[in-house]
């Protein structure tokens, strides 16, 4: 796998890559704005799918035969390919997991158990359930103490009592990057500055950035980032862990079984090398080698093409929406991207969200993983428009009518 070379960022011709978005739900053109759930695959990804299982399907790291060699040569060129995308160090540094839950758990598993009775852990108020929920458990298990990183109306962090939770005691801060609910973009790179001055390490929650913006682990100086394959293009259970190989090593397993063992005794068992010691049992091979794939895809473009079109289409969506009587835009940073997210009156937002369906619009309504927000906001929940690369300002005209016409039909 490599680097494409550069293609013209046209959204009409990339619209032409994504089959999904040519059909019609309820009779009408399907305007797909739920990307923050999941994305469209481009027929890039789903040839490759389809290449893999009909050709070159075997087990992988264990066979002589050829197509498992075909299998593992293909999986690990794609683990190389991911680590160069994010510019890891070594590919090595590249874990392969179910998705953005299943690579935080591993992180609050296994480097939560360096950590001792008193340890802090802070954690951010927009935080999705996963990266929540995890060190709560870690927690329990270590009588380690959780806190939490305040935000304000708008939606952002506040830096300074961020600063102030700041101490000896933190021995890890997980933060997202990008609010799945509120859009906003966290100054990560300079929270990660501050955490390593008190010795901390530091976890961002990628699940909502890669597909929007550039990615280069080595200028965060991230410990750890995590994504899922199904939010940037590529299949559902599968995703990354990036860890600093150094802090990779010190961590023990996971979990057991084949593949992240060196040798296995009823007395004892050594443990495999990086990246093998975290990857326990038969992967998601298809999806490790269409993740690859997925962002191979994506190389044809300048992100900052794609981050500039995005943020197009949230600013008119928002300027748009909030023309509305009774309209509340939740997330309202000056440093956002790719979602709105609004609650109109007293109108329920599932109702709002079912109308719009009835359009042909695919939305999210409810509390998006994330309770915690919804509380301090005081809501039971919003209607969430979030936009893709391959979204259309024509799309947002016409779910503005939609919304206009829900609006009016549920007052
Ligand atoms: N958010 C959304 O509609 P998984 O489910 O493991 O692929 O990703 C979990 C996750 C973690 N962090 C953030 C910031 C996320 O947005 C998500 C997934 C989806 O907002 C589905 S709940």
């Amino acid at each position: 796998m490599e680097m494409l070379p550069k293609r013209k960022f046209s959204v009409r011709e990339i619209r032409e890559d994504f089959p999904a978005l040519r059909q019609l739900i309820y009779g009408k053109n399907l305007i797909y704005f739920d990307n923050g759930a999941t994305s469209q695959k481009p027929q890039y990804v789903l040839d490759a799918i389809n290449r893999y299982y009909s050709k070159n399907n075997a087990n992988i790291h264990r066979g002589v035969h050829h197509l498992s060699q075909q299998a593992t040569s293909e999986y690990e060129a794609s683990r190389r390919f991911i680590a160069q995308y994010i510019n890891a160090g070594v590919s090595e540094e590249i874990i392969f997991t179910k998705g953005t839950t299943d690579s935080i758990n591993l992180v609050a598993y296994s480097y939560g158990e360096l950590l001792k009775e008193g340890d802090e852990i802070l954690i951010s108020a927009m935080e999705h359930h996963s990266n929540i929920v995890p060190w709560q458990m870690l927690c329990e298990r270590k009588k380690c103490v959780l806190k939490v990183i305040p935000i304000n109306q708008r939606g952002d962090l506040i830096m300074a009592e961020y600063e102030k939770l700041l101490s000896s005691k933190t021995k890890l801060v997980a933060v997202t990057h990008i609010s799945n609910t509120l859009g906003t973009i966290n100054p990560v790179k300079e929270m990660i500055q501050k955490a390593h001055a008190v010795g901390a390490k530091v976890l961002i929650d990628g699940a909502q950035s890669i597909q929007h913006t550039k990615i280069d682990v080595r200028d965060l100086d991230c410990d750890f980032y995590t994504f899922s394959s199904h939010k940037v293009f590529g299949p559902t259970g599968i995703g990354v862990l990036y860890g600093k190989e150094n802090l990779l090593e010190k961590m023990p397993p996971y979990q057991g079984g084949g593949d992240m063992i060196k040798k296995v005794t009823f007395e004892k068992t050594t443990y495999n090398e990086l990246p093998f010691k975290f990857e326990a049992g038969t992967p998601h091979i298809a999806g490790g080698i269409c993740l690859g794939k997925a962002l191979e895809y994506l190389s044809q473009f300048n992100i900052e093409d794609i981050e500039k079109h995005e943020l197009m289409l949230a600013d008119y969506a928002q300027d748009l929406l909030s023309t509305f009587e009774g309209m509340e835009i939740i997330g309202e940073s000056k440093n956002k991207t790719s979602v709105v997210s609004f609650i109109v009156d007293d109108i329920h937002p599932f109702d709002l969200g079912t109308l719009l369906d009835k359009q042909g619009i695919a939305v999210r309504t409810g509390h998006h993983c994330t309770q915690p927000l919804m509380d301090f906001y005081k809501i039971p929940g919003t209607v969430r428009a979030s936009f893709a690369f391959y979204n259309t300002v024509e799309e947002i005209d016409k779910f503005i009518e939609a919304v206009e016409k829900g609006i009016s039909m549920l007052k």
